[in-house]
Order: structure tokens, then C-alpha cells, then sequence
């Protein structure tokens, strides 16, 4: 070996006898430090450990991604994670999190405690290496399902190595002992420091500032959004989050006996469904866990949301086409045995069986494989097996004792069939083109001089008042500004021909490039960046839940791909002499001016819309790269607006008044 270079896990595998024959050329590759610690008989995994860590503080982002607010978010799943995997190995029952003041995140469960006790290869404490070194997680215990490893699962020793400091508390034996950490450094051996009668693990801890550059501040709706979808996808965890910010703390606890089943009914709640329960399916069969939820509405489109280890599957995969071919092959059988499809009748499509249909797929793998761009994608080909093979006995045999819904069920499909072949032959009447080419470019449209997608924006912007501002304060270079009026088309409750006839879309189609429906291209997209610049106020939020609403059920790829922003213009403006400053909230105005002299006298803005920006404040607060502050949106955003929007727009009164009565202090002045 005396030639070959070693990588930092080989060291670390060196028996102390090796550690001797170590040649000069590997002796010269470590550290001045390294070879101290060795010689001083150190255990060389130690190094390993150090240099670990270090390496994660160097270049964070290829640990969790980012070092902006998705980053810092991020550092709480890594950690729930944990949590949930010993929810899913039956030892969990509960869960909570906690933002403390000044964003220190605690997440506590009452599973069976990191153990702590000395391990043969390390020397060290259990839980000192499953926070000191890198990939530790999971490696202990065996068996069962685990999040970590997939998506997230970078481990809680890049939390670590990320927070200004950390402590872990376990609870186990009857005693309670504890570790610190400041910047992934060790503060003190594992020690006891009291007594206990429960079980369980809580860890502590607050992101450091000098890597989340951008923000510490957690945004409590993500964070809720997420943990309720946690409790959704394992039924009967009871997780909850609580903020403790401001003085009147919010606490949310989420439990769903249904699980997924009770998902769909979420997602469902203000839609009209053509049966009261959704039909569920919960199986397991090589070791892999099968669980489906799916409930018909009266509406047009389909809503699938897959999940394998608890991560939401975007784009889809091997338990997502498993369940689809099983779906469409299942109908066809039954309506053909039933004589709801003649002899001399086509199949209904894929599509067809999956109008106004509502899914939540859930999988459990001992070892998924996340595939594609965003790694969203289940690879493991035996999954569509088995995802075909238990649902299609599932719902086959549910068919069949349930006659009077298999009858509705076959009816939607096959009104869908018939909408979809008239609609084709209309178009192979008029043969005509959607007319969305670029060649068509909408007047209204300014746009930019870069050809290149990845450095053009274009802004979609509320009015044309605030669009002729923007035109005027905008970088002409790299920035296209498309003005929109008034309030879009709802395209929940529209037929494809009325959102193709109406304006505002169609030049928002053609300014992207895109295309539409089945010729959408993402690849095509004009702009890497479509930034939605709306007021800030209740008409703003609606109308950017509208154009939400719309990428999210059309230009799905574009959200997906992230090209998705919004503005984030401020409310406040203060003045003092010459010192200008902008403000988002209240409560940061509020601030501001307990920090500032008294005179000379401040004077207050407060930006009522857009509309009151000159070009030049609007440029400065708003669209400068430099200062903007843009929010990306993501896929569960949108999904959120979607229903969000179900609720303010669908024709039930009840979920409409609930949600408002929930969020009253974010929507006003909107007619029940
Ligand atoms: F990873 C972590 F340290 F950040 C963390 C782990 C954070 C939190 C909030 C909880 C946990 C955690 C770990 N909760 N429960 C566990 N369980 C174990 O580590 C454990 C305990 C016993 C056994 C066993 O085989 O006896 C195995 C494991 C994995």
C-alpha cells in the first residue's frame, strides 16, 4: 500500500499497526496537527472527525443544498427526521418542535434516546458521534425504514457542524445526561445531569449566523405546512410545533388517525366528492409498505401527491406509474365485464380515469433511490410491481363490492372519454394552432434585450400604473416586465377553451415560450426567473394566488424547476434627513424607530400599493438584484395556494368561513 494515496475513510479504517507502516508520501499529506495527534496515539478516526466537520463549515452548501432560508429550514428536517424514523420503527409516539425566542430550534420525541453508551471502534459515546462525525446517522440499530438517507438524511452532525451551538439531552435509564457542542466542537464529555422517568431524545440548537448569511429567522407556515403533512404520512403521530416569538405563543398539534386517508380529505374539503370516503388501501409486501388514498370530485383535474419515505416524490416514479397503469387497467376490466365499454368501444385513456381524482400515494422502502433533477423521482423498479400488484387487488375487489360507485366511477370515466374525443375531433375540424408562438410576442410585453433564459427575468406585474413604473426602473438588459389587469381567470372552474381565449394568460404563455398543455416544454422557457410583483395588500395576495393557482396547474415543470419568485416589496418607507430606509412589517417598523434618535423628525410612508413607488424606489426595494429580497416559491407553495384558493373560490360555504376565521388576520375584506 506503500504507494497508493488513501482517502480520509481509509485512514480512518487503520489499525494502529498500519498507522506505523504509514509511508512518507501519506505522512507528507497530513496536517502538521494530524501527525501530532497520531503519534500521540490517537485514535485515527479522530482525524477523520475533525476534518469532517471542518469541510461541512467550508462549504455548507454542499451539504444541505443552500446557505439561504431553504437551508436554514432544512437544518429542522434533518433533525425531525430523526424523530420520525423512530416513529416509524414504533418506539415514537410523540413529537414536538419548538422555535424559541431568537430562532433556537428545539425538537423533542419519546422514542428510546440516542444511546449513549462507549463504542468498540470509536472509543467515544453513541450520540458524540452521531453529532461529531459526518454520515453517522442510521449506522446503529438496523432494520426498518429510514428518511435520513434519502433526500434530506446529510445527518445531524451537519446540523452540527452549522449551529452556533447545540445541546442534546437524553433521556433513558432513569437519568438525563447531556452534551454541548459550539460549532460542531465537543464542550464536554457526555454527563448526567439528572434524573428521570421518561424516555426520549430533545435537541437544541441555533443556526449560526456566520453561514446563514441571508436569515436565521424560520418561517413558521413552512415549518406547520410540513409537520402537518408529517402527521398526515404517519398515521397516528402526534407532532406539533410551537412559536415561541412573539409574546402570545401559537401551538398547532397535529394528529390524523386516517393518515393519508384523512389527507385526502384535507385536500378535498372544499370540493364537491362524489362519494363520502375516500377509498383506501394499506399494504405491505417484499418489506416495502404500500398506501393509497383516493377520493373522486366533481372537478376536472387530477391532484396526485406521492411520497416514498415520507419525502414528496415530485416528479413521480416507480410507485406513481405502478399505481397508474393499475388505475386505468382496473376500470377498463371492470367497465368491459360490466358492459359499460362495448365489444366494438376504444378503452378509456389514463386520463380519462383520472378526472377530478384526488391521491395520496405513500411507499416505505428500506433503501429508496431518488432519482432526477430535483431527486424527487422513486428509482427502485420493484416498487411499480408491487404498487401495481396490491393496489389492483385492492381495488378491484373494492369495485366489486361496492356496485352502486363502481357505476359512478365508470360514468365520470367514460363523460371524460367522450369530452376528450369530441374536443379532438373539434380541433381536427379547424386544425388550427393555439397561436402561442413567440413569433406573437403580446404588445403589452417590455421585454428584455438577453436572449439568455438564465440571466432574464421577466415580472409580472399588477396594473399597468405599477407596470409603467417598472418599465421605467427596470435593467433593460436582463429584466422583461409584463403588465397584468385586474383579477385573472379562475382556472379551477374554466374549460380549456375559455383559459386559452383569455388574455392575460395567453400573453403570459407566449412572453414564457413554453407553449401550453400537451406541447409545454420547459426546456423552451424563456426566462429562468418569472417573478410575480403584486401589492402588498389582501387584493395583491389574491391575485398571487391566482397567477400560484395557474403555474401550479399549468405551467407545473416551470414551478417545479424553481423559476418561480415572488417580490417582496416593502411597506414602510422612513425618512430621516437623508438617510432613507424600508421597512416589510410593523413590528420591524417598530423597532427601527425605537433605534433611531429622535430628531430630526422621521417621516413615515406607508406604501399603500406599488402604484406609490417611483421607478426609482420601486428599482431600489423591489427588483435590484442587489437588495431585493425574492422569495422562491416551491412546490408546496403552490399546492398550498391551490387550496388556499379552492377554499376562497370553491362553491362550499363552510371550509370558506373556517379558513377565514383561522387566518383573520391575514385576509380582510373579503366577501364570505
Ligand atoms: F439525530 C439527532 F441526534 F439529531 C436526533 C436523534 C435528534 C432527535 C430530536 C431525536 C433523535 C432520535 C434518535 N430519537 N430517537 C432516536 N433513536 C435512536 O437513536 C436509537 C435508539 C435505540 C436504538 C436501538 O437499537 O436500541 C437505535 C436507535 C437508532
Amino acid at each position: 500500500m506503500a504507494d497508493e494515496q488513501l482517502t480520509p475513510k481509509e485512514i480512518e479504517e487503520l489499525s494502529p499497526e498500519e498507522i506505523e507502516d504509514l509511508s512518507p508520501e501519506i505522512i507528507e499529506e497530513l496536517t502538521p496537527k494530524e501527525l501530532e495527534e497520531l503519534r500521540d496515539g490517537y485514535n485515527a478516526s479522530h482525524i477523520q472527525v475533525l476534518e469532517g466537520l471542518e469541510a461541512v463549515r467550508k462549504r455548507p452548501g454542499m451539504y444541505i443544498g443552500s446557505t439561504s432560508v431553504e437551508g436554514l429550514h432544512h437544518l429542522v428536517w434533518e433533525i425531525v427526521d430523526n424523530s420520525i424514523d423512530e416513529a416509524m420503527a414504533g418506539h415514537a409516539k410523540n413529537i414536538e418542535v419548538i422555535i424559541e425566542p431568537d430562532n433556537v430550534v428545539v425538537v423533542r420525541d419519546d422514542g428510546r434516546g440516542i444511546p449513549i453508551d462507549i463504542q468498540a471502534k470509536t472509543g467515544r459515546p453513541a450520540v458524540e458521534t452521531v453529532f461529531t462525525v459526518l454520515h453517522a446517522g442510521g449506522k446503529f440499530g438496523g432494520g426498518g425504514y429510514k428518511v435520513s438517507g434519502g433526500l434530506h438524511g446529510v445527518g445531524s452532525s451537519v446540523v452540527n457542524a452549522l449551529s452556533e451551538y447545540l445541546e442534546v439531552y437524553v433521556h433513558l435509564n432513569n437519568k438525563i445526561y447531556n452534551q454541548r457542542y459550539e460549532r460542531g466542537d465537543v464542550m464536554y464529555d457526555v454527563k448526567q445531569i439528572g434524573e428521570t422517568t421518561k424516555r426520549g431524545t430533545e435537541v437544541r440548537f441555533k443556526a449560526d449566523a456566520e453561514i446563514f448569511t441571508e436569515s436565521v429567522e424560520y418561517d413558521f407556515n413552512k415549518l406547520a405546512t410540513r409537520i402537518r403533512e408529517l402527521a398526515f404520512l404517519n398515521r397516528g403521530l402526534k407532532i406539533s410545533i410551537e412559536d415561541q416569538r412573539d409574546e402570545e405563543p401559537v401551538r398547532l398539534d397535529y394528529q390524523y388517525e386516517g393518515g393519508i386517508k384523512s389527507y385526502v380529505e384535507y385536500l378535498n374539503q372544499s370540493k364537491t366528492v362524489l362519494y363520502d370516503e375516500p377509498i383506501y388501501l394499506e399494504d405491505e409486501q417484499e418489506g416495502i409498505s404500500v398506501e393509497v388514498a383516493l377520493q373522486h370530485t366533481d372537478g376536472y383535474h387530477m391532484n396526485i401527491m406521492s411520497f416514498a419515505n415520507n419525502i414528496h416524490t415530485y416528479e413521480g416514479g416507480m410507485h406513481e406509474s405502478g399505481f397508474k397503469t393499475a388505475l386505468t387497467r382496473i376500470i377498463n376490466d371492470y367497465a368491459r365485464r360490466n358492459k359499460f365499454i362495448k365489444e366494438n368501444e376504444d378503452n378509456v385513456s389514463g386520463e380519462d380515469v383520472r378526472e377530478g381524482l384526488t391521491i395520496v400515494l405513500s411507499i416505505k422502502h428500506p433503501d429508496p433511490q431518488f432519482e432526477g433533477q430535483t431527486k424527487t423521482k422513486l428509482g427502485n423498479s420493484e416498487v411499480r410491481t408491487i404498487t401495481d400488484r396490491l393496489f389492483s387487488l385492492h381495488f378491484d375487489r373494492f369495485l366489486m363490492e361496492n356496485p352502486q360507485l363502481a357505476k359512478r366511477i365508470m360514468e365520470k370515466a367514460l363523460l371524460a372519454a367522450k369530452a376528450r374525443l369530441a374536443a379532438k375531433r373539434a380541433r381536427e375540424v379547424t386544425r388550427k394552432k393555439n397561436g402561442l408562438e413567440i413569433s406573437n410576442l403580446p404588445g403589452k410585453l417590455a421585454d428584455c434585450s438577453s436572449k439568455d433564459p438564465k440571466k432574464s427575468e421577466i415580472f409580472i406585474v399588477e396594473g399597468d400604473s405599477a407596470g409603467g413604473s417598472a418599465k421605467q426602473g427596470r435593467s433593460r438588459m436582463f429584466q422583461a416586465i409584463l403588465p397584468i389587469r385586474g383579477k385573472i381567470l379562475n382556472v379551477e372552474k374554466a374549460s380549456l377553451d375559455r383559459i386559452l381565449a383569455n388574455e392575460e394568460i395567453r400573453s403570459l404563455f407566449t412572453a414564457m415560450g413554453t407553449g401550453f398543455g400537451e406541447e409545454f416544454e420547459v426546456e423552451k422557457a424563456r426566462y429562468h426567473k418569472l417573478i410575480i410583483m403584486t401589492d402588498a395588500d389582501v387584493d395583491g395576495a389574491h391575485i398571487r394566488t391566482l397567477l400560484l393557482t395557474l403555474f401550479y396547474r399549468y405551467m407545473r415543470p416551470v414551478v417545479e424547476a424553481g423559476f418561480v419568485y415572488i417580490a417582496q416589496p416593502p411597506l414602510y418607507q422612513v425618512k430621516q434627513g437623508k438617510k432613507e430606509v424600508y421597512l416589510d412589517t410593523e413590528k420591524q417598523l417598530e423597532e427601527y424607530l425605537k433605534e433611531i434618535p429622535a430628531s430630526p423628525k422621521p417621516s413615515i410612508q406607508r406604501y399603500k400599493g406599488l402604484g406609490e413607488m417611483d421607478a426609482e424606489q420601486l428599482w431600489e426595494t423591489t427588483m435590484n438584484p442587489d437588495n431585493r429580497r425574492l422569495l422562491q416559491v416551491t412546490a408546496e407553495d403552490a399546492i398550498e395556494a391551490d387550496l388556499v384558493f379552492d377554499m376562497l373560490m370553491g362553491e362550499k360555504v363552510e371550509p370558506r368561513r373556517d379558513f377565514i376565521e383561522e387566518n383573520a388576520q391575514y385576509v380582510q375584506n373579503i366577501d364570505i
